[in-house]
């Protein structure tokens, strides 16, 4: 078996929380044990407010998009948590095409969003390559209320701005046979420096997949904004997954291709390593990811540690795609 070097997010829960970042960083600046320890007192609000964010990189000020937004709210999803502040959302990313760790903004503002090509290909009566303002030109747009859980034990809650993926999938017209979409990211190493060899032994480009069922049941949604603007780059800008009944790196950013398929395409971490980052990914506080409990979580932006729910408290909309019951196969 081929051995990669693990995600730096694959490592123990206490240690991937934004604290342990603010605090970490922190240090390394001062470089002085006193504010260390005075880091260490102050709560994660504080530390946030009392350390500053780091530069924040909104939505790109040349998106042709921008005259579109805000989208009107489907008030049909709601939440029980305060949305996320943006600014720490525009800062704390995972994104591995520019760096492991959560401090990529500033390197993903290289990605350039235009012109933006999206496939639509595979098992489908025509394959079609469209720009993605005629894209949304083509889709209803809303603003959807969504909870995100990322396998690291940490949550939030945002805006996202977009259309069901169930539309994009009428609009791409598969064949009967077409059991699964894959949806693949960007590849260009000159300008996501992640992606060169050197860098990392990953399988790039970044590859998810959904099973038609999962793809066209109504919460699988395409965010092309956030918080009533265009996505920042590094949220996955023009247009990225939210699965929120799956743990977040399911949710692939910056997609260029969606290829309906009749076989189960292998995803981008289930590749490097499908025990710790499986193909369903279903979010369930019962089931521990191998090295940590998955039983409760870290709201960011907030002091709080919260149970985590099954399916990420989305069962009523999900849990019947996963009739039989088997905890570990759907849930990793
Ligand atoms: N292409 C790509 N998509 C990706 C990732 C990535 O590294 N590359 N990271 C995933 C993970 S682990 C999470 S938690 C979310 C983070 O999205 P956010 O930065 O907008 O919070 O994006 C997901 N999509
Ligand atoms: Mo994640």
């Amino acid at each position: 078996m081929l051995i990669r070097r693990k995600p730096s997010w694959a490592i123990a829960e206490r240690d991937a929380t934004p604290e342990s970042v603010f605090l970490n960083r922190r240090a390394l600046l001062a470089g002085g044990a006193g504010l260390v320890a005075a880091g260490a007192i102050a709560t994660r609000a504080n530390a946030f407010t009392l350390f500053g964010p780091d530069k924040i990189y909104g939505p790109p000020e040349d998106d042709p998009s921008a005259k579109l937004y805000p989208f009107k709210r489907n008030e049909a999803f709601t939440l029980q948590r305060e949305v996320t502040p943006s600014d720490l959302n525009y800062t704390y990313n995972n994104y591995y095409e520019f760096g492991s760790s959560k401090k990529i903004a500033e390197a993903a503002q290289a990605l350039k969003i235009r012109p933006w090509t999206v496939k639509l290909d595979g098992m489908v009566e025509k394959e079609q390559e469209i720009d993605v303002d005629s894209l949304l030109a083509a889709m209803s747009l809303e603003e959807r209320l969504y909870r995100h859980r990322c396998v690291e034990a940490w949550s939030m809650q945002l805006p996202w701005s977009g259309f069901p993926l169930a539309a994009l999938v009428k609009f791409a017209k598969p064949l009967s046979g077409a059991k699964y979409v894959r949806m693949e990211t960007f590849m260009d190493p000159e300008t996501a420096p992640g992606q060169t060899s050197s860098s990392f032994g990953y399988p790039w480009p970044y590859v998810e997949a959904l099973t038609i069922e999962e793809a066209t049941n109504d919460l699988a949604f395409i965010a092309t904004g956030a918080y009533g603007k265009p996505l920042p780059k590094q949220m996955g800008s023009p247009l990225r997954l939210a699965a929120p009944w799956k743990y977040g790196f399911k949710s692939i950013k910056s997609i260029v291709r969606f290829s309906f398929v009749e076989e189960r395409p292998v995803s981008f971490w289930e590749e490097i390593n499908a025990r710790e980052y499986g193909f369903w990914a279903n979010v369930n506080p019962n089931v521990p990811h191998p090295r940590w409990s998955q039983a409760s979580e870290r709201v960011l932006g907030t002091d709080e540690l919260v149970p985590t729910q099954k399916f990420n408290g989305y069962g009523e909309q999900v849990a019947s795609l996963y009739p039989d019951g088997d905890e570990r196969t759907y849930f990793m």
